[in-house]
């Protein structure tokens, strides 16, 4: 569980990423370290960076794999998670049914309960990408009632909109932190 300081800020959490395969994870963890666009291999196992938001919110990332035959491994990094990001490929509308039933299992583990969620819809500079509103129209919200989530678009290789990320993932977890008083954060 992320930790709380004397004054009673949110100082740390710890977020895994999610999502299939090819979806953007690992360019955008590295986006979000470096700034820089990294070419990235099939993530065999997880990646991990500790990354601050613009209020000084640190934040424990984990890229896990999301291959499919990674995707059973996926539970185990879902203990003490103060918030979920699941990143979606807008471009791969054969895949979105995919995508969605990961995240549903996801959503409904028992670890899962009120953790705050961040749909970031990925690839958003291609032609073709699924808009924020298409993508919304596919989502089941059921899943999502009952917690603090958001949609965003974003472009992993760009950079587009991966600033709000930290942002948002901050909100969320403020937003979230209303049924425990103790967590404050000064960024929205
Ligand atoms: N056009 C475009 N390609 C992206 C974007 N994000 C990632 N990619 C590409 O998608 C492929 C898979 O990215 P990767 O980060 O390895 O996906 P992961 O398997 O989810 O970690 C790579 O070729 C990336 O360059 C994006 O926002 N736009
Ligand atoms: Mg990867």
């Amino acid at each position: 569980m992320g930790a709380f300081s004397t004054k009673a800020q949110y100082t740390s959490a710890r977020v895994v990423m999610l999502g299939l395969d090819q979806s953007g994870k690992s360019t955008l963890l590295y986006k979000l370290k470096s700034e820089k666009a990294v070419k990235t291999s099939p993530t065999v196992g997880f990646n991990v960076e500790m990354l601050e938001t613009p209020c000084h919110m640190s934040l424990v990332i984990w890229d896990v794999g999301g291959q499919e035959q990674l995707r059973a491994s996926w539970n185990h990094y879902l203990e003490d998670t103060d918030a979920l990001i699941f990143v979606l490929d807008s471009t791969d509308e054969t895949r979105l049914p995919e995508a969605l039933a990961e995240l549903e299992k996801v959503l409904n583990n028992v670890n899962m309960i009120r953790v705050p969620v961040l749909l970031l819809a990925n690839k958003q500079e291609l032609l073709g990408a699924l808009s924020l509103q298409e993508l919304q129209k596919r989502l089941n919200v059921k899943w999502l009632s009952d917690r603090s989530w958001e949609l965003q678009g974003c472009s992993a290789l760009t950079g587009e909109g991966t600033k709000e990320v930290l942002v948002n993932l901050a909100g969320l977890l403020k937003d979230q932190g209303r049924n425990s008083p103790m967590c404050v954060c000064a960024c929205r």
